[in-house]
């Protein structure tokens, strides 16, 4: 299914009036203070998210699974979803593979239907946390930092043709995400597990293509119950700096314990030059993979205040993978990465509004009191009709979840691939 630019302009003339009414009233109240919403929303048309491959699908958990039809179960399908949804937004131009789930088969045909909507590729993921049907060895003790060399090394050689796959696409990035770790205390010897992990991603590194970068994942819990090798930001950082300069620290939201600091953590990654990329979602609990922004907006909009203050403080801004990482129990999910999509630009708009000049002086003269007022004022801001008006000059829709439920999309998906179709995936 495509959506046509007559349907979107048709759509958004429905919509024009009532847009134009609240942009007027933003933009005076935002060029009285001083910020120039003309370069403001040019940096939202500027800002493509990745949609990852696995999140197309429904998801759940192991007590159940609740499909609600027409997902894709191809590669093409998983593309032609993300084709949609670049067309409502325009902010989802890129789409991250998890290998063995989406093998390109043929990477020219891949390729040249992704960039027949304007689709890259971003990072690619490699996977060792399960067993694939023709593995020979078992990742049930472990990939990258098993005891077995053995193990270690059908983990590394698959990394090794994760990033093959990738360049034949056009990707810059390898994700490493590990479920390495203990379900019990005395398993694992900490010290040989990290020095394993440490020489395996070592091999890795050694085969990227110069222009790659590597991101580490960290996570604290999960799959495994005690512990997890590359449990937080500290060792995911440490295993990067000793690497060398094309690896990085990559942030999941939702691989933190509970009331983390996850902006300052990303302040000190900017700082050291260590911050690879965000796997964006929202938690309450550990790994909740839910909407982004639905449960912490303010947390969000804190971590893009770093970002933003982290273009003023580097020489040469770094450049970041932005990616979701989330699973839709009980929603359709194209309509939770249409939601998650506008809450990131949401939180980068404000956090672009911040009078960083007055924050920083407030900050020298230690002035809690409007240090916090300033944040909260631009926190405050419906930003909206900002990002409205760059999809509507980008040729997207003013209201991109109002045209994918005025036009039936999932109706429309079910019909095309049936209402039993699967997704690869979690
Ligand atoms: C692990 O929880 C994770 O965040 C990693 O990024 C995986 O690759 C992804 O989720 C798989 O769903
Ligand atoms: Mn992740």
């Amino acid at each position: 299914m495509k959506i046509t630019t007559d349907q979107i302009q048709e759509f958004n003339k429905t919509l024009e009036g009532q847009h134009e009414t609240s942009l007027r009233c933003l933009r005076d109240k935002l060029e009285a203070s001083g910020v120039d919403s003309e370069d403001l929303i040019n940096k939202l048309v500027d800002l493509q998210i990745a949609i990852p491959s696995w999140a197309l699908g429904t998801g759940g958990t192991r007590f159940g699974r609740f499909p609600s039809g027409g997902e894709p179960s191809v590669l093409e399908d998983k593309i032609e979803d993300i084709g949609l949804l670049h067309a409502l937004n325009r902010s989802s131009g890129a789409i991250s593979l998890h290998i063995p789930w989406d093998i390109p088969k043929d990477p020219g045909a891949i390729m040249e239907l992704a960039a027949s909507m304007d689709i890259k590729f971003d990072a690619v993921n490699s996977n060792t946390f399960q067993d694939q049907p023709d593995q020979k060895l078992s990742y049930k003790y472990g990939s990258l930092s098993h005891t077995d060399a053995a193990v270690r090394e059908q983990a590394i050689a698959h990394n090794i043709e994760v990033i093959r796959y990738g360049d034949q696409l056009g990707s810059k990035a390898l994700t490493v995400w590990l479920a390495d770790g203990a379900c019990f205390p005395g398993h694992m010897n900490f010290k040989k597990a990290i020095e394993n992990t440490q020489d395996s991603l070592a091999d890795i590194y050694a085969a990227m293509p110069d222009d790659w970068k590597m991101l580490i994942e960290y996570k604290p819990f999960e799959p495994a119950f005690y512990t997890t090798v590359i449990q937080d930001w500290g060792t995911s950082f440490n295993l990067a700096r000793k690497l060398g300069e094309k690896a990085y620290t990559l942030v999941d939201l939702g691989h933190h314990l509970p009331n983390a600091n996850i902006e300052q953590i990303v302040a000190i990654l900017i700082k050291e030059g260590k911050l690879g990329g965000f796997h964006f979602n929202d938690s309450k609990y550990a790994d909740d993979d839910i909407t982004v922004g639905s449960l912490k907006p303010y947390q969000l909009f804190l971590i893009f205040s770093e970002l933003v203050e982290g273009l003023h403080y580097m020489d040469q801004p770094g450049e970041y993978a932005w990616m979701i990482d989330a699973s839709h129990n009980v929603k359709d999910p194209l309509e939770d990465l249409l939601q998650s999509v506008e809450a990131i630009k949401i939180a980068y708009a404000q956090a672009l509004i911040i009078n960083r000049k007055k924050l920083w002086e407030y900050q020298e003269n230690n002035d809690v009191t409007y240090a916090q007022e300033i944040l909260q004022d631009a926190f405050r801001t419906d930003v909206r009709p900002l990002l409205a008006e760059a999809r509507r000059r980008s040729g997207a829709a003013i209201n991109p979840l109002g045209l994918y439920r005025k036009l039936d999309v999932r109706k429309k998906l079910i019909a095309d691939r049936g209402s039993q179709s699967k997704s690869t995936g979690l």
